[in-house]
């Protein structure tokens, strides 16, 4: 497993020139059943840094001693047809040779290809753009998160995190987008829900809404069905290293339930915006987290 990471990040950095034959991106061998690829991205967060850190945190909870390797559902993750982990991208490295955001975006797009049939990673819009370009069409989004992300631009900047589903919905690489867990939106968010039709589950309205949302039929007519999971998605009683603090947010197991109920085609999942600078000293988020991808990783493996 190491030396596909490393032969992964090794390539990356050919990627930074633009015309890499696409015949060598598709090289079979570069090609492995089941990723996660670490994304340590944050230059375009808004408030805290901190989760740049996150990779090395979340690795280490799924692996630690204390729990085992099988998931709720009886998957063994020690499988590597059910996990293979291919290290992070060298986002930092890469931005230190003072590449754009632009480019940037392609770069983590083309590694996502480049490791797929399926990927789990920690940032949304080059990843959803990736699948829905190799799948050849839109997919259903489910998105949980205390946050909407549909800003237009924030402060100038359309890559940042409050604007990743405003460039999916723009670029058409969603049919559905779900949005649950949402408590803190404002005007132009919802304005911008509006606009691209998203289908809004408030916290304020979730005991209304739960025994719907689990049991949710996602992804006909589709390519497949793409799981978002920002952890500030919980209440920060369940996951207090997270940069946006929110109350009065989801449990742990109403998430769980949610997911596992989930019928439909899951091609692939991201887990973002975990904060190992604001976890507690015993690393109760890293568990967290871990977990979720843990957990997504056996959705996806079918
Ligand atoms: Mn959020």
């Amino acid at each position: 497993m190491q030396n596909i990471g490393r032969r992964s990040i090794h390539y990356l950095h050919k990627l930074n020139a633009e015309n890499v034959p696409k015949d060598l991106i598709e090289r079979p061998k570069l090609k492995v059943k089941l990723e996660s690829l670490h994304l340590p991205l944050e230059h375009n967060s808004l408030f805290l840094q901190g989760p740049a850190f996150a990779p090395p945190h979340i690795r280490e909870a799924i692996w630690c001693g204390s729990t085992n390797s099988t998931t709720e559902e009886g998957k063994e993750l020690s499988d590597p047809r059910i996990l293979t982990d291919v290290g992070d991208v060298p986002v930092q490295e890469i931005r230190d040779c003072r590449v754009g955001d632009d480019k940037l975006m392609n770069i983590i797009s083309e590694s996502v290809k480049l490791v797929m049939e399926e990927a789990i990673t920690l940032i949304s819009f080059p990843v959803v753009r990736a699948i829905s370009e190799k799948f050849g069409g839109p997919l259903d989004i489910l998105h949980i998160d205390a946050h909407p992300d549909i800003c237009d631009a924030f402060e100038g900047n359309k890559y940042s995190h409050a604007s990743s589903y405003a460039q999916i919905m723009e670029g058409g690489y969603a049919q559905r987008l779900l949005q649950i867990g949402i408590r803190s939106i404002n005007k132009e968010g919802r304005e911008q829900g509006k606009k691209f039709g998203v289908e809004l589950y408030e916290m304020r309205t979730f005991s209304r809404d739960q025994q719907m949302l689990e049991h949710l039929k996602l992804g006909e007519g589709v390519k497949g069905v793409y799981v978002s999971i920002d952890v500030d998605c919980l209440d920060p009683a369940f996951a207090p290293g997270m940069s946006h603090i929110e109350p009065g947010g989801l449990s742990f197991r109403d998430v769980m339930n949610i997911l596992h109920n989930l019928q439909g085609d899951i091609v692939a999942a991201d887990v973002v915006e975990f904060n190992p600078q604001r976890d507690t000293v015993d690393g109760m988020t890293a568990m967290v987290a871990a977990k979720l991808v843990r957990e997504l990783t056996a959705k996806i493996s079918k």
